[in-house]
């Protein structure tokens, strides 16, 4: 399955098998999402029932090895969330936080028992995580995070409140991440815990087919060995986020060739002034300028995911992709949409609902302003970020 708008064959850098985990995904996003997603989108349904299909599907946990995970490689993980993020970027966030975030967190920093209770379930979907960093005050600088642990007896106590935290409201399992005695750590969290509440923050005008909840932990009580004994301190949670920062890389590029093809086909059909609107050379200027933008950004994400299947991607590096990606997706969206003239602004097309999710994409898991300052700090040497 090629697609038109490669126009300097990324494909032929990919192997059979990776061109084959691509288009299994593909073809479930055609299947189960492009029918639905702008009714999701339009009524802020979210499809839960979707969950234990992208679980059937391999997506959960999908580059972790052993505990039910399927161990693919960072490139396949990458080319579906590509895939899925063609679909909705909201729903490519629910793989992130599951697999990348959640599971992500008990795989690196877990006990041997704590993986072994958790992970297989949540590779078969059967348990839903999510991943508890951000804070009402502390967004880009989760050091200044309020949220406590204390011991008390065989037990931790749980005292503070998150925000922006994906799926917690459908979660049956939270990563929390609390400092004890100034240090932050990570804790499995039941949902179902006295004085856990998640709450979803309504009237979003982006990302409407996905769940972002307030959280108040409220003197929640987990046994001792529900830490995470592995990585104190804010690496702990920075590890995880360098896994879902790296499939922001490839999905947000999943927006922006769905945005492309749609816009393409449009301007082939559509006439305006007795010609279709492709033969304008206004519109070819700005066709090939977001395929070229796009194969660019393409070819960036790759040679990123062979760096992390070599075992060489730097944290830096991966601020490169996310950067590069979601600024490269977000432009070529709100072009495209203007290649619809009004018609753009209806559910009808992809593209303003791909550039309204990416306003979030832009800004979770590091923001612009973040991923460019981690980039002056390592071009420079100066820290910037305050
Ligand atoms: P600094 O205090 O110097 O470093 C702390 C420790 O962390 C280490 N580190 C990393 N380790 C691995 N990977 C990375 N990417 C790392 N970045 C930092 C660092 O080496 C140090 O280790 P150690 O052993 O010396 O203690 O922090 P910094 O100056 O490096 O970072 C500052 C800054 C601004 C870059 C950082 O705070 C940052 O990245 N801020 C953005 C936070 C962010 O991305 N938040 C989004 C969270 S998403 C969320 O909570 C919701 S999940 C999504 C959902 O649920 O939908």
């Amino acid at each position: 399955m090629t697609t038109p708008t490669d126009l300097v064959n990324v494909e032929s850098l990919l192997s059979p098998e990776e061109i084959a985990t691509r288009d299994r995904v593909r073809a479930f996003v055609e299947a189960r999402i492009r029918p639905n997603i702008a009714q999701w989108f339009e009524e802020a349904i979210v499809p839960t029932e979707l969950f234990k299909e992208l679980a059937d599907e391999g997506l959960f946990g999908m580059h972790l090895h052993g505990y039910g995970c399927p161990g693919k490689t960072a490139v396949e993980y990458g080319l579906a969330m590509q895939e899925l993020e063609a679909g909705d970027s909201g729903i490519r966030t629910v793989v992130s936080v599951q697999g990348s975030l959640a599971m992500s967190a008990i795989y690196k920093h877990g006990s041997e028992e704590q993986k072994q209770q958790w992970l297989p379930r949540m590779a078969r979907g059967e348990v839903i995580g999510c991943f508890g960093l951000t804070e009402p005050t502390a967004g880009s600088d989760p050091a200044n995070m309020l949220t406590t642990a204390r011991r008390d007896g065989d037990e931790w106590v749980i005292d503070g409140a998150k925000r922006w935290i994906g799926l917690a409201s459908v979660a049956q399992v939270a990563i929390m991440w609390a400092k004890v005695d100034g240090t932050v750590r990570g804790f499995i969290v039941p949902t179902d815990t006295q004085g856990f509440t998640a709450t979803p923050i309504k009237q979003k005008l982006s990302m409407r087919a996905s769940i972002q909840c307030d959280i108040s932990l409220d003197g929640v009580r987990v046994p001792a060995d529900a830490l995470l004994p592995e990585n104190p301190g804010l690496k702990g949670p920075f590890m995880c986020l360098n896994e879902a920062r790296f499939g922001i890389s490839f999905g947000a590029l999943g927006a922006a060739r769905d945005a492309l093809e749609a816009a393409l086909s449009y301007a082939k059909e559509r006439k305006q002034f007795a010609k279709p609107l492709a033969a304008f050379q206004l519109t070819q200027q700005k066709l090939v300028d977001m395929a070229l933008r796009l194969n660019q950004a393409q070819l960036l994400a790759l040679h990123l995911g062979r760096a992390k299947d070599a075992g060489t991607l730097t944290p830096q590096q991966i601020s490169a992709g996310k950067l590069t990606s979601c600024r490269t997706a977000i432009d070529i969206c709100r072009t495209a949409r203007t290649i619809f003239g009004g018609n753009g602004i209806t559910g009808d097309y992809s593209p303003l609902r791909h550039a309204n999710n990416l306003e979030s994409v832009m800004t979770y898991e590091g923001t612009e302003e973040i991923h460019t300052l981690i980039l002056g700090r390592q071009l420079t040497g100066e820290a910037a970020f305050s």
